[in-house]
Parts: structure tokens; sequence; C-alpha cells
């Protein structure tokens, strides 16, 4: 026989098992119609003077709108942004906890170290889906990949620094600077070369001064090293220290040197100072990504990389103040260099 205060609770308890359930079912239906309702950014760093990251979180955020905006009725997708900081030790424990918190459908990264991270972390956690940009990883059925060619991206940079040295100065010997914030390999064994590579298709005596700042937020530290390069006889440098990039630029402009930027367009930061822009469409990137991750069709387990080609690497040619900047003539010769690789005349595959 049933105890009559059981029997007299049985509805309530069934109706609140119904309840639970039918709740279960209603978050079970969103989940179906938008599978990343939740979406945590590592940022590898601080996005304040990184515009590498400032592109990440812009174009996941414009993706995570536009696939709002088309499905009105279900919950709009959600996007955490979390900074990793300056202290690259802290990296791994800060996304091991993002990813323990299994708070994420998807976690979006980009840089070329977060790869060997994430490896670790999906080893722990196999469950997780992890979009990293900036990045090469094969062969994780839960780890999509996209780097960047980032020897076009360089030797572009290296051309445009090489032609500019030329016209400067005859009396100077034919070197070029690069201003690293820290050896890392894509560093060594793709930008540093590609750099050179691309000044000496201007000229084979073209040498490069390699410098390296030791962080990436060092603006004074970064312009003494210019300054010093400067000194040396290196009219144009190439300035990849994200938030030192400031002492750089200055120390160039104090002494008549021009300044590559690199990954977005710096020509409006110092007019008349920055001589080229050699470009990464990382937002384009992390916008096509991710809306294709929202519509199910992105596929993990593979490496992709796109260059020039493909639209994500560009030189930056028609600005007003490159225009002004930098001769016909120059702008001519360089102008024909991208066209050869945009055509494929020019291959230079990583
Ligand atoms: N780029 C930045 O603009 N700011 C950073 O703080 C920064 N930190 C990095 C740390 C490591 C360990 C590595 C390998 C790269 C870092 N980058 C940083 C470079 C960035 O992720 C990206 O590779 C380049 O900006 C692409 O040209």
């Amino acid at each position: 026989m049933k105890h009559p205060v059981t029997a007299a609770l049985a509805p309530i308890a069934a109706a609140a098992a119904l309840s639970l359930f039918s709740a279960c079912v209603k978050r079970d239906a969103q989940t179906n119609s938008s599978p990343g309702t939740s979406i945590g950014v590592f940022v590898p760093g601080v996005m304040s003077g990184s515009p590498v990251y400032e592109m990440l979180v812009e174009g996941v955020r414009a993706a995570a709108d536009r696939y709002s905006a088309a499905h009105a009725g279900t919950a709009p997708v959600e996007v955490i942004v979390i900074e990793g900081g300056y202290n690259q030790a802290e990296w791994e424990t800060k996304l091991t906890a993002m990813t323990a918190s299994r708070s994420y459908d998807l976690i979006v990264s980009s840089n070329p170290s977060l790869p060997d991270i994430v490896s670790h972390i999906s080893a722990q956690f196999p469950d997780q889906y992890f979009l990293l940009l900036d990045g090469q990883l094969e062969g994780n059925p839960h780890v999509y990949t996209l780097r960047y060619n980032q020897r076009e991206q360089s030797y572009m940079a290296g051309y445009m620094a090489a032609l500019v040295s030329e016209a400067a100065d005859r009396a100077s010997p034919r070197r070029v600077g690069l201003v690293a914030a820290q050896e890392y390999p894509v560093m060594n064994n793709v930008i540093l070369p590609g750099f050179l590579e691309g000044a000496r298709a201007v000229h084979s005596g073209y040498t490069v001064d390699f410098r390296i700042v030791g962080n990436w937020y060092d603006a004074a530290k970064a312009g003494e090293l210019a300054a010093d390069m400067i000194q040396g006889g290196v009219r144009v440098l190439l300035c990849r220290a994200g938030g030192a990039n400031e002492g750089g630029i200055r120390a160039a402009d104090e002494a008549g040197a021009r300044v590559i930027w690199f990954d977005t367009n710096g020509y409006g930061i110092r007019p008349g100072i920055v001589a080229g822009s050699s470009v990464l469409h990382q937002n384009q990137a992390a916008y096509t990504q991710v809306l294709r991750y929202l519509e199910g069709t992105l596929t993990f387990g593979i490496a992709e990389t796109m260059g020039v080609r493909e639209g994500y690497v560009d030189f930056i040619q028609d600005d007003p103040v490159y225009i002004e900047t930098v001769s016909p003539e120059l702008r001519e010769q360089q102008a024909s260099m991208i066209e050869r690789i945009r055509s494929g005349t020019l291959a230079l595959p990583l």
C-alpha cells in the first residue's frame, strides 16, 4: 500500500518530472538548431596593442551576431573572451581551466604555439572542439586549424623594404632590419627568411639585421634596438613586436628611417613613416570559419593554409597615405611582384 503522503504528492512529483523533462526537451531543441551556442575565445596575450587578437575577437563576434540574427527563434550565440596575458607559461593552465569548465561548445584561439598546448589539453578532454587560427595541427578529429602563408607575407614586406632602401641612400649598406618580440619557430624558419628572400629579390646583396625585444610590450626597448640599427645603416625596418612596435616607429621617425608594418594596415599610425603594410585578414578568417562551425559545415581534423591567392594575406596598396608616401615607380614594382604571387607565377609555398 502506498503511503498516503507519498500518494498525495505523486501528481506533484509527476508534474515536476514532466516540467523537468520539457525543460530538457526545450534545451535539446535549442542545442539541435544552434549547435554552437557558447563560444569561448582564448586570447594568448592581451588584446590591446595586438591587432591580430582584436581581429580574432571581432571576427568571432561578427559570425555569432550574423548567425543569431538569421536564427531569431533560438537562443543567441554567446561569445566569452578570456585573455591569457603575457606570461606564456600560464597559457596551458588557463586554457585547461577554460576547457575543464565545459562551458563552451567551441574554443577559438590564434597563435603558432597553441597547437602543442591544445594537443595536451585535448588528450585530457577529448570531447572539446577547438578552432585554431595562425597555427597548424592535422589529424586531431576535434581540432581545426588555419595558418597563413607568412612566407608570402614577409616576402612582400622584405621586397618593399629593399625597394625603399635602394631609393633612400646609396651610401648605406644593403641591410634591412627586423625587430621581433621573440624567437619562435615561425619567426626563425618562415618570417625572417621570407623577409630576407623578398629583399634579395630586389638585390642579392641584402642582409638582415635581426634584433629581439624579449617580449610583446616593451616599446622603450624596441625603440633602442631600432635606433641602434638605424645608426648602423638600416634605412627600413620591419616591426614585429605587438605593442612594442610603437617604440620602433618612433625611433624611425626621429632618425628619418621607414617602417614596414605587419598584420594590419599601419599607414595611418605615423603618416609618411610607414612605407608598407603586409597584412593578414584574420577577422575574415575567424568570421568565415566560426560561421561554418555554427552552420555545421566546418570539418575538424584538417589543417588549411591560406595565402595571397585565397585572399587572406595581402599588401595594402590602395591607402592614400601609401600612395603619398611611396613613389609611383616603387609602387609599380611592388604591384607587379604581388601580381606574380596572385597569378601563381611567383610561388612561395610554406
Ligand atoms: N602577436 C601580437 O601581436 N601580440 C602578442 O602578444 C603576441 N604574442 C605571441 C606569443 C607567442 C608565443 C607567439 C608564437 C606569437 C605571438 N604573437 C603575438 C604573434 C601572433 O600570434 C601572430 O603569429 C602574428 O601576429 C602573425 O604575424
